[in-house]
């Protein structure tokens, strides 16, 4: 069934420890994002990418020295809390990264939409780290470590990020491929009630049991689902380009495998593709490996009727 596919660019950087992800979207882009996605029949409208607006004066500071640009993010996300709400529900929207900290503002935008429909909204998030600090607990003061716990209203970002509109329930929220989680980040996500599965999870029970019971969560609330993939999820050794690698990461079939169900759950309304360095790349190989992904996610098979179980 074709759909639409609203493109959003979220080039920031200043959430990430290094340079290179403001190129992300251009490397989606060069990559042929749209034209994969077109010739699976769907319709893509492309918004271009999200200029922040200018920085509200005086920026503010925060009394964690190792906070990084914090005025540039909360600037960040209210352009895309806005460019998303701006594209509605209707279809799939995709917010083409850019670090992590993108995800407080696609999420913030979700959210809003959802306060408006009236449906709940879940989050899948695909990521070896939770992304769960808060600006008191960060050691790193990169703020791409904060976007789930800021959407999930964890305390101290108001006056510092824009106000969220609607906050994400943690218990509607279910982290997979986790394997490099800070100890502040470990109580804060245990104490949340949200559904984490980290790399030895995968090993013992396969990743469709795990996804199985959190669609079955998300299809029986009547919920809607928004997925933000970062690219560390993958191992570093099919997917190279993102600044924040770890060891024992998914593999390419595994990530196929989880876009595969989730195009036959018809539950996504929404995807980040966070993290991606094309500085880190490969010759592109992370970026046509993450819209190959898409692709799976969009209805590419190789078999018109897969095979569904033994018969
Ligand atoms: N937890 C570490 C920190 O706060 O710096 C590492 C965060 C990595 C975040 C990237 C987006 O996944
Ligand atoms: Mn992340
Ligand atoms: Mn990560
Ligand atoms: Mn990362």
């Amino acid at each position: 069934m074709s759909t639409i596919c609203n493109i959003i660019g979220a080039p920031v950087e200043d959430g990430a420890g290094r340079p290179g992800c403001i190129m992300g979207p251009a490397a989606y882009r060069t990559a042929g994002l749209a034209q994969t996605i077109a010739e699976l029949g769907h319709t893509v409208i492309d918004h271009g990418d999200v200029q922040p607006a200018a920085i509200a004066p005086p920026p503010m500071a925060h009394p964690n020295p190792a906070i990084r640009n914090l005025p540039e993010i909360a600037a960040w996300t209210t352009a895309i809390a806005d460019a998303v709400w701006r594209a509605g529900d209707a279809g799939l929207t995709i917010c083409l990264g850019g670090d992590h900290s993108l995800s407080a503002g696609s999420l913030a935008g979700r959210a809003h939409l959802c306060a408006q429909s009236g449906r709940k909204l879940f989050v899948l998030w695909l990521d070896a780290h939770t992304d769960f600090h808060t600006l008191d607990s960060s050691v790193s003061g990169n703020l791409h470590g904060v976007p789930l716990a800021y959407a999930c209203g964890l305390p101290g970002f108001s006056g510092y990020l824009p106000d969220l509109q609607a906050r994400i329930d943690p218990a509607n929220v279910c982290l997979i491929g986790l394997r490099s989680v800070d100890v502040d980040e470990r109580r804060a996500i245990a104490r949340s009630g949200a559904i984490t599965h980290d790399m030895r999870a995968i090993d013992e029970y396969g990743l469709a049991p795990l996804l199985r019971a959190f669609l079955e969560q998300v299809a029986a609330a009547g919920g809607v689902l928004h997925v933000s993939l970062d690219v560390d999820f993958l191992d570093p050794g099919v997917a190279p380009a993102v600044g924040t690698t770890v060891p024992g990461g998914a593999t390419v079939r595994e990530a196929h495998l989880i876009m595969e169900m989730l195009c036959d759950s018809g539950l996504v309304g929404s995807l980040d593709l966070a993290e991606l360095n094309p500085f880190l790349d490969e010759r592109g190989r992370t970026a046509t490996l993450m819209v190959d992904l898409v692709a799976s996610l969009l209805g590419r098979r190789v078999l018109d009727r897969p095979t569904r179980g033994f018969t």
